[in-house]
């Protein structure tokens, strides 16, 4: 094969120090005896990483990146002891974005997005998960979607698209959420899935949006139409959405912060991953914990991701995801480097694919200013990033 890029001198995870063979977008092989003297000499591009940590490119598996304006003023209101739920109920919370969004234009709401993604880009991700879910009405919800789509263009991360239609119940639909559901089920998803612009259907199940038996609904829709799904499970109370994901084999079931030790063996026996999300446990001040030692003991993947959105996780890091979920949620270093690698691919249907150094992988890779896992969840608000490789080019 022809090397275009290899990348010597590399420290990986388990300690073990090698190289890695690129060709074209990507990776040919890995470790010690990446490639021969020969193939090594002819390479077109050799980058040393001096002994540096090298990772795969890390995989942001949950975000919500699209949206109109921000909520910094209702940041401000519970930093004076106002509560998530409270605002909400009062019209505030994932409604006033969805105004915001509603009232801005695509190419304003692509230009916003990418800025963030930029910033999420430049600490390593070179996968991102993007969600819809503050359209909530057919213009908007695939207006969100085009827009995520045409980011993986204009920005050259890699992006997943996730249709959340059943976010919140919109208000000129309030009190009338079952009817909501049908409309989301109806109309707006048969012409997502027509227009093939989402990956995976995703619904927010909790008390201040969608019971298990609607968000079911949606599940069962999302299948007709062959879309892999996922939920927003137990995050602000127990409330049987984290059973629902594994009855549905969910790719993932998300936040969990409330799951009960039956639901986490429920996903054991699925295959689902838990994807932790501690940026929203951190900025809503939460003391509930996902239940990482059952989650653990049960062999569950873990993933982690920032949930990037404006009301709960306005989070731009996700290696500070990644201390967030040692210091709050207490994984190992090495959990949360796979929780942002490994276990985030397979939440979003992409194992082997990214997250991943193997021979076939996509050529994603991270060189670090750190020389273990350790050394990365240590450092607080330090971009760590010492060279991008996306897609076998040297980014940065
Ligand atoms: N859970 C969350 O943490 C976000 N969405 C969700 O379903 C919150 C979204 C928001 O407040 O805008
Ligand atoms: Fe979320």
């Amino acid at each position: 094969v022809t090397v275009d890029l290899l990348v010597t001198g590399a420290r990986f995870a388990d300690g073990s120090e090698g190289s890695v063979a690129i060709s074209g977008d990507r990776i040919v092989s890995v470790g010690a005896d990446a490639v021969d003297a020969a193939d090594a000499a002819e390479a077109a591009e050799v980058v040393d990483a001096g002994g540096r940590l090298v990772t795969p490119g890390l995989v942001d598996c949950h975000t919500h990146l699209v949206f109109g304006g921000d909520r910094a003023a209702e940041y401000e209101q519970r930093l004076a002891g106002a509560s998530y739920e409270e605002i909400a109920r009062a019209g505030g919370g994932i409604m006033s974005t969805v105004r915001r969004t509603r009232a801005a234009g695509e190419d304003e709401l692509h230009d916003a997005a990418a800025s963030r993604l930029a910033a999420l880009a430049s600490s390593g991700v070179a996968t991102v998960e993007i969600k819809s879910g503050y359209g909530l009405d057919l213009d908007t919800e695939l207006a969100m979607l085009r827009v995520a789509r045409r980011l993986q263009t204009t920005t050259g991360v890699r992006v997943v698209t996730t249709f959340l239609g059943a976010h919140t119940v919109p208000e000129e639909w309030a009190g009338r959420a079952d009817e909501y559901i049908d409309f989301v089920c109806s109309t707006v998803l048969p012409a997502v899935a027509s227009e093939g612009l989402a990956d995976a259907v995703d619904v927010f199940c909790d008390r201040v949006a969608f019971t298990p038996a609607q968000a079911e609904r949606v599940l069962r829709a999302a299948a007709s139409f062959g879309l892999p799904v996922k939920l927003h499970a137990d995050q602000l109370s127990e409330f049987g959405a984290t059973a629902l994901a594994a009855r549905h084999r969910a790719l993932s079931a998300d936040h969990l912060e409330h799951a009960d030790e039956a639901a986490v063996a429920a996903l054991a026996g699925a295959g689902t991953v838990a994807v932790l999300l501690p940026g929203a446990a951190y900025m809503l001040a939460d003391s509930a914990r996902p239940p990482v030692a059952a989650l653990r003991a049960a062999g569950v993947p873990m993933a982690v991701a920032t949930d990037a959105n404006p009301g709960t996780s306005p989070l731009l890091s996700l290696p500070l995801a990644m201390h967030m979920a040692c210091r709050l949620f207490g994984l190992t270093p090495l959990e949360a480097l796979d929780g942002a690698t490994v276990h985030a691919a397979a939440a979003l249907g992409l194992g082997g694919e990214v997250g991943v150094l193997a021979a076939g992988a996509a050529a994603d890779l991270v060189i670090w200013d750190a020389a273990s896992p350790a050394e990365l969840v240590y450092w607080l608000g330090r971009n760590l990033c010492h060279a991008i490789v996306r897609k076998g080019s040297v980014v940065s």
